[in-house]
C-alpha cells in the first residue's frame, strides 16, 4: 500500500542505506509498496530512504510512451559498474523536493548490476531517461540528492523554501 514520502530536509534522506542480505517476502512486499507509492505520486523512480526505510532498494518505471505497457523494475543492492564518458543534461525533479526542478549533468549511459525480485543477479545497460533515473535513485541510497549537484547558494535557497513548505504543511494539518 502507499507510503508517505519523506520530504527534504530530513536526516533519513542523508543516510547511507544498508545493503540487503537476501530477498525475502517482506522485502518483495516493500518493493510493491514502493511501486504503488511511485505510480500514485506520480513518479518514474523511488528509493527506499524516500519512504523512511534505510535499505538499498530502488524501484523505477521510466516508460514514457503513451499506451506503452509499464515496465516496473525493482533493484536490490544496485551498483553502477561502468558509465559512458558522454554525458547529458536533464531537468531533474525529486518526490522528496516537490516542485523544484534543476538541470543535472550525468553520464548518458550506465551499466548497472543488481539483485532482482527473485534473488537473481542481473546486469543491464541503461541510457536516456532510464540512465538519469537509475543514477538519481542510486544517489538516494548514498544520501545524495539532485540538489547536491547545484551551487551551495541555490541549494540553500531550495532548502529554505522546503523548510517553509514543511512548516506550512504542518500548520495546515494542525
Ligand atoms: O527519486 C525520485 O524522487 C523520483 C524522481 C525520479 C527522477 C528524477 C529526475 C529525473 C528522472 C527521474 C521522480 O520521478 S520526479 C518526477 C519526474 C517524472 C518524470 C521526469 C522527471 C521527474
Ligand atoms: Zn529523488
Amino acid at each position: 500500500m502507499k507510503r508517505p514520502i519523506v520530504l527534504h530536509p530530513d536526516p533519513r534522506l542523508k543516510k547511507v542505506a544498508a545493503p540487503i542480505d537476501d530477498v525475502s517476502d517482506e522485502l518483495r512486499a516493500l518493493a510493491d509498496d514502493m511501486l504503488a507509492t511511485m505510480y500514485d505520486a506520480p513518479g518514474i523512480g523511488l528509493a527506499a530512504p524516500q519512504i523512511g526505510v534505510s535499505l538499498r532498494l530502488i524501484v523505477l518505471d521510466c516508460v514514457k510512451e503513451e499506451g506503452a505497457p509499464p515496465r516496473p523494475m525493482a533493484m536490490f543492492n544496485p551498483e553502477v559498474v561502468s558509465s559512458s564518458d558522454e554525458t547529458n543534461v536533464y531537468e531533474e525533479g525529486c518526490l522528496s523536493i516537490p516542485e523544484i526542478y534543476a538541470d543535472v549533468t550525468r553520464p548518458e549511459a550506465v551499466t548497472v548490476r543488481w539483485i532482482d525480485m527473485n534473488g537473481a543477479e542481473q546486469e543491464d545497460t541503461f541510457d536516456g531517461l532510464w540512465a538519469t533515473c537509475v543514477q538519481h535513485e542510486i544517489d538516494h541510497l548514498d544520501g545524495k540528492l539532485f540538489i547536491d549537484y547545484l551551487s551551495p547558494l541555490k541549494r540553500q535557497l531550495i532548502t529554505r523554501k522546503m523548510v517553509k513548505f514543511k512548516r506550512n504543511k504542518a500548520t495546515e494539518k494542525a
